[in-house]
């Protein structure tokens, strides 16, 4: 059962409603931001005068003018929503203009002067670790003993491994409406992943309580991460101006200003020391990564955490230490992305497993295939590994794809080219599936059944292209015995659904749709012994919907679902429900860092397949071909929209998309033209993708599983196919494992052997 998304015939037709597609009401303001023009400095004085004069503003509203806190930091009260005197990066909002059209107050912004003395930013991790500037504490995770595993080790290598920032590029850029209601509330439309979390900082800032904001939610375009935290600050100033102007509100950012001012995935750099027997097997692994968090903390700590979960991908090393060191700079704070740490954590395993390959005269791949992970493994928290799939997506990788067998196909080509070579590399992949903060792992649905029969679904899950209202719908249809056209998901709203967490994680479509699962169970709960009593039957157990039919065992009752609803409603019994779902067993103990973290983990393994020009340094994917474990797919078509597009953001990451600041921390890649992102040219030529066979199934919602993230991870064998091909024009080449791996470091590295670093 596979349909496509029911708001796909919308984007096409560019029927679907974005914040910027909004009718507004009349009056309504616009609000446009002055930010910070320095990464690092004192602001000394703000003289708005000129601006307050020019044609259609209505106000100019700073720090001083918040009624609540300034402060809108979620894990770490270290952020303030309009700067004061400390100016912490570039893009950091100072003050806002509300005027009659979006361009008045453009240029009304351009008018207010500041004064401000500047100061040398921080913009490297390393140079931050130097000078102690940490968000928090240095984070460990160990397991087994590493200091007494490097004796019994055959090789020692160290080294390091470097990982760029990654721009969202959602195609929506943030932005929020906002209007005052009766009794100084506030309502919001507000293009974010996490609707409390928009709800509870416009609490905070304004000084009310979280019953007079209403956060509203009809679909994103696109976030990635990228509106998991940052959409906050926006839907909060305009809910500032709302306030204090008793006008609705508009502030949608143009590309520029998004680019510039919000914060991407983190940079990593990272150290790492790596032990082996001469055969390929890991012994131990001592790993540093110095994550990049920009002026504040913002999710840095929950990706770091999920960075160290993420040590050991999917391999067995019974001896590891890992540390995260969380490191403040005069970046704009970097945030959620797609992965959240795991990608970096991967990269830099992949960095060593290469550099063993190469000094034990192995093929990579042969040190992967003897280090995978199966049942009972103890991954780095204590979490023992329950249906483990590494080794059978591996082994049906080779099945089915072949590697040997390329590997022969590359060298035959490789033989006969000069200008051209080819590469390949297996990137297998786990992850783990929850957020790694247990407390957020739960959510609710309310269910209505019209007495018309329709039914609507309200949860905390946010549509942003990737399809979960659509599983949520299969979810309801499923659980009634119903079609799936009588199920309509309602906008995302903190009234209906209070207290839900981000659709972040992977988990929307797992955690929401087992709230729906229980909400529908609950209703059914009271239709079936209804039922019963209609068709005068003394046992309730034996009834059931399916498509739509009524039944008692295999007894069809003469009832429609339209009939049977009508009738409930009639005899007044409730035909609403809410559901909440907590995944079981979670707990996590972040002094030892042990605990269940995860309620199970996602496999899979890439064999990814590349050409590079040896004269132009530019480079192709031929192929991708891929393993995956999605459990029972709740719609393989999404599904496979999700893996192909985490694999395409994947692959751009570590190849294309390079985040350049100059040295006074202004980002110069702030525009499709200099931050380049894969376009379907640069998509592989084939992407075969396979889902696993006989899987066991996944802890979602009819035994399907979390699909939004782990397919990134494919991206990292890119890297890695690119270090294949360059060794073939180049034996002996050695390459700094820095990514991502331009066209201009392809080409440093084939004409001066070096990478331009
Ligand atoms: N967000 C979050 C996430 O708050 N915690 C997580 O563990 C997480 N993981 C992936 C993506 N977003
Ligand atoms: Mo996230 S990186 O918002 O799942």
């Amino acid at each position: 059962m596979s349909s496509s998304p029911f708001d796909a015939h919308l984007h096409v037709r560019g029927e679907s409603q974005f914040i910027d597609d909004r009718l507004v009401p009349a009056g309504t303001l616009h609000a446009a931001v002055l930010t910070s023009p320095v990464a690092r400095g004192r602001l000394l004085a703000l003289d708005g005068t000129a601006a307050l004069a020019a044609p259609g503003v209505r106000s100019l509203l700073t720090a001083r003018d918040i009624p609540g806190e300034n402060q809108i930091g979620g894990i770490l009260p270290d952020e303030v929503l309009l700067a004061g005197a400390e100016l912490d990066f570039i893009g950091q909002p100072v003050a806002l203009i509300a005027a009659d059209s979006a361009a008045e107050a453009r240029s009304a912004v351009s008018l207010i002067r500041l004064e401000y003395e500047e100061e040398p930013p921080l913009l490297d991790a390393r140079e931050a670790a130097r000078r102690g500037e940490f968000i928090q504490p240095p984070r460990v995770f160990t397991l087994g003993d590493v200091e007494s595993a490097w004796s019994r080790c055959d090789v020692i290598l160290e080294g390091r491994a470097d990982s760029g920032g990654q721009e969202h590029l959602y195609l929506e850029t943030q932005g929020a409406l906002a209007w005052p209601e009766e009794q100084g509330g506030i309502k919001l439309i507000s293009a974010t992943q996490s609707p409390t979390t928009v709800q509870r900082t416009v609490a905070r800032v304004l000084g009310l309580p979280m019953h007079k904001i209403e956060v509203d939610v009809l679909r994103l375009g696109g976030a990635f991460g990228g509106k998991e935290d940052q959409a906050t600050a926006w839907a909060a100033m305009a809910a500032l101006a709302a306030f204090h102007l008793h006008r609705p509100i508009k502030l949608v950012l143009r590309r520029h200003e998004d680019m510039r001012w919000t914060g991407k995935r983190h940079p990593y750099s990272s150290d790492y020391k790596i032990g082996l027997t001469r055969a390929g097997k890991i012994l131990a692994w001592e790993v540093t990564y110095y994550q990049n968090a920009g002026a504040a903390a913002d999710l840095s700590p929950a990706i770091l955490d999920r960075t160290l979960f993420h040590a050991t991908n999917c391999y067995v090393i019974p001896n590891l230490r890992a540390t995260g060191l969380c490191c403040r700079t005069n970046l704009p704070p970097n945030t959620a992305f797609r992965g959240f740490g795991g990608p970096q954590a991967m990269f830099v395993l992949e960095a060593a497993i290469d550099q063993a390959a190469q000094r034990l005269g192995l093929p990579a791949a042969q040190i992967q295939a003897a280090n995978l992970l199966d049942e009972g493994y103890e991954f780095p928290c204590g979490q023992r590994a329950h249906n483990a799939q590494a080794r059978r997506c591996w082994q049906e990788l080779e099945q089915r794809c072949r590697p040997a067998e390329r590997r022969q196909a590359i060298d035959r080509f490789n033989a006969g080219h000069d200008e051209l070579k080819k590469g390949m590399a297996i990137m297998p992949i786990c992850f783990g599936i929850s957020f790694t903060n247990t407390m957020l792992n739960q959510a609710n649905a309310l269910v209505h059944i019209y007495n018309d029969g329709s039914v609507g679904v309200s949860t905390g899950a946010v549509e942003m292209g990737q399809g979960v209202h659509e599983k949520l719908r299969a979810i309801a249809a499923r659980c009634l015995g119903i079609r799936i056209e009588r199920i309509r998901i309602e906008s995302t709203n903190t009234t209906r659904n209070a207290n839900t967490s981000a659709t972040a994680a992977s988990t929307g479509a797992d955690m929401n749709g087992h709230a729906v699962r229980i909400a529908c169970e609950v209703l059914l709960a009271r239709l079936r012994p209804f039922i019963a009593r209609l068709a005068g039957l003394d046992q309730e157990g034996l009834v059931t919907i399916r498509r739509e039919q009524i039944q008692a065992g295999e007894r069809l009752l003469p009832y429609t679902w339209e009939k049977l609803i009508a009738a409930a409603w009639a005899a007044r019994i409730s035909l609403s429900a809410h559901g909440h779902y907590a995944t079981p067993g979670l707990h996590f103990d972040r002094v030892t860092n042990k605990g269940e973290a995860f309620a199970y983990h996602v496999y899979g393994a890439a064999l990814v397949e590349a050409t590079i020009d040896t004269l132009r340094g530019t480079c192709r994917f031929d192929a991708v071909r891929i393993v995956h474990d999605a459990g029972c797919s709740l719609n393989p078509g999404i599904d496979r929209g999700q893996v192909e597009g985490a694999l395409l953001q994947g692959l751009g990451w570590m190849t294309l998309e390079e985040v350049l600041h100059d040295d006074k921390g202004r980002l110069l890649t702030d525009s499709m033209t200099t931050y380049k992102v894969p376009d379907l040219f640069f998509a592989p030529g084939e992407v075969e993708l396979h889902w696993l066979e006989r899987s066991e199934g996944g802890n979602g919602p009819f035994r399907s599983k979390a699909i939004g993230e782990p397919p990134l991870m494919y991206g990292i064998g890119g890297w890695f196919a690119l270090l294949d091909a360059l060794r073939a024009a180049r034996p002996g080449l050695e390459l700094p494992y820095i990514s991502p791996m331009t066209h201009e470091r392809l080409l440093m590295a084939l004409h001066t052997g070096e990478t331009a670093g």
